[in-house]
């Protein structure tokens, strides 16, 4: 076990909270979890809570399979001296519906979710109780520090990124950006707002998570319903912020530990598809065009979910895209999002499943979407998903790097009657191949040649061009 508070910065150390904080019930699902991981979780909220804080436990099973989470479990916890209830799914439900069901049970005012497999800190609960306390529109999440899952060596996570998501609909971390540092003033021990939550960790007021409509219980086994409540919450007018000085450790597991019944490409779509649908608007087509196939999977039925929207008179996501997330993968605005075909060779771009600071390649156009699907922005960046093309030498080839939207060299003007693609710092034009390589799209002095001509598919001009 770690030492108290080795995390958390000098002035988290000095900050004081109220006495008065509203208490929370610990919500805690899992299944088949090993038995170590998860008494370690219940054994650090009961001895790193203040117990006047802490209401209880609720452990919910997901119908596991293994024996010691079953009698033995029970005993164990009632020694406990903290009321920790034990309550089991009748059938395998997934995270979601477990989730629900152990809030509805619960009595604190604030519901702290957690995974079977974390570690509280000294100090972890107080700051996020305290965000709540003062506006209960707030969810907060703590900092997820890093457990190893070969060595269980505890590592701190850090204060500088924040929540977002690709096109693919993953969670993703990212840096946080200047205008948060700028907001708070540099100063790092203020929550940060931020996008999207993991999903596993954090708190919210019962009545709160009741008024902006819990979760989607049409969502099976895992994934998705971190985006879909963390869009829900902007959306629909609340806050979601990561507390800079609250932090619990997370085993974050190389490989899951269960079975996705019917496939977890399946019931990942499926949860996607419903939070595409019914918070994404338009811009749900930057999902569809990069995993076309996703089109093909039942979603089931939306109506209580697009209601619910309604109902609350939530903000469409182009307000969200422009207000909480504008350095967002997704561009507000685009010129293009498909395929960019070279004129002579018939040829597309293609990222060729390649990573950052990796050439972008040239390939047979598929028309499947994935690798070969790009956006021109308002910006001017040409992106693939979070990378941004992106030459710096003169005849160079084009990199993909992180978009870092400060125009410079991932600045391009796209002429659409002479269909030259022009980098704007070198003054050259992106041509098909280099001088030594065919496969690697290069900049060269504009001549105006076929090699030097590109068709941006799926044009769309918005209005306000
Ligand atoms: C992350 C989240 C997780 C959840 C998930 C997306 C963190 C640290 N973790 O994945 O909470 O939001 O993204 O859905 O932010 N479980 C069940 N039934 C199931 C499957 C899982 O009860 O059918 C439990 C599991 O035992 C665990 C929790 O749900 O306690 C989360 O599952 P995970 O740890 O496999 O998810 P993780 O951390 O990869
Ligand atoms: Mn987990």
């Amino acid at each position: 076990m770690m030492r108290s508070c080795r995390h958390a910065s000098r002035r988290c150390k000095t900050k004081v909270y109220l006495d008065d904080l509203p208490r929370t019930s610990v919500v805690i699902v899992f299944h088949n979890e090993a038995w170590t991981t998860l008494l370690r979780t219940v054994h650090s909220v009961i001895d790193r809570s203040p117990r006047h804080l802490l209401e209880e436990i609720v452990l919910v099973d997901d119908a596991s399979e293994r024996d010691f989470l079953k009698r033995q479990l029970e005993q164990y916890v009632r020694k406990l001296e903290v009321p920790v209830r034990v309550i089991r799914m009748e059938q395998r439900s997934g995270l979601i519906r477990a989730r629900l069901k152990g809030a509805s049970i619960s009595t604190g005012q604030v519901i702290t979710f957690l995974d079977a497999h974390c570690e509280c800190t000294t100090g972890w609960l107080e700051p996020l109780l305290a965000r709540i306390k003062l506006d209960k529109k707030t969810v907060v999440c703590p900092i997820i520090d890093v457990i190893s899952d070969d060595t269980f060596e505890y590592m701190a996570g850090s204060d500088m990124t924040y929540g977002g998501f690709n096109w693919k609909l993953n969670f993703r971390w990212y840096p946080v950006p200047q205008r948060e540092m700028d907001r708070r003033k540099g100063d790092r021990t203020l929550p940060v707002r931020t996008p999207t939550m993991a999903g596993g960790l954090f708190s919210i007021d019962r009545d709160y998570f009741q008024e902006i409509g819990t979760y989607d219980a049409g969502m099976d086994i895992w994934g998705g319903e971190n985006l879909e409540i963390s869009f829900r919450i902007w959306q629909c007018g609340g806050t979601l912020e990561i507390v800079t000085c609250s932090h619990v450790g997370h085993v974050f597991r190389k490989a899951t530990p269960y079975t996705f019944p019917g496939g977890t490409g399946q019931i990942i779509n499926k949860n996607n598809r419903r939070l595409a649908e019914v918070w994404m608007d338009e811009f749900k087509n930057f999902f569809y065009i990069i995993s076309p196939g996703v089109t093909k999977v039942d979603y089931g039925e939306i109506s209580s979910r697009t209601s619910l929207r309604q109902r609350l008179q939530c903000k469409p996501f182009s307000w969200y895209l422009e207000n909480v997330y504008p350095d967002s993968q997704i561009p507000r605005y685009y010129y293009s999002l498909g395929e960019i075909r070279n004129v002579e060779t018939n040829q597309c771009l293609d990222n060729m499943a390649r990573k950052e600071n990796e050439k972008v390649g040239i390939f047979n156009c598929h028309g499947m979407g994935g690798n070969q699907v790009f956006s021109y922005t308002a910006n001017k960046e040409i992106r693939t998903d979070d990378l941004c093309l992106d030459v710096s030498k003169l005849n160079g080839p084009v990199m993909m790097l992180k978009c870092h939207h400060l125009k410079g060299n991932q600045l391009w003007e796209y002429d659409p009657v002479k269909l030259s693609l022009v980098h704007v710092n070198s003054n050259q034009c992106l041509d098909k191949a280099s001088e030594d390589d065919s496969q690697v799209p290069s900049v060269r002095d504009c001549t105006g040649s076929r090699s030097q001509q590109w068709l941006l598919r799926n044009v769309t001009l918005p209005e306000i061009f």
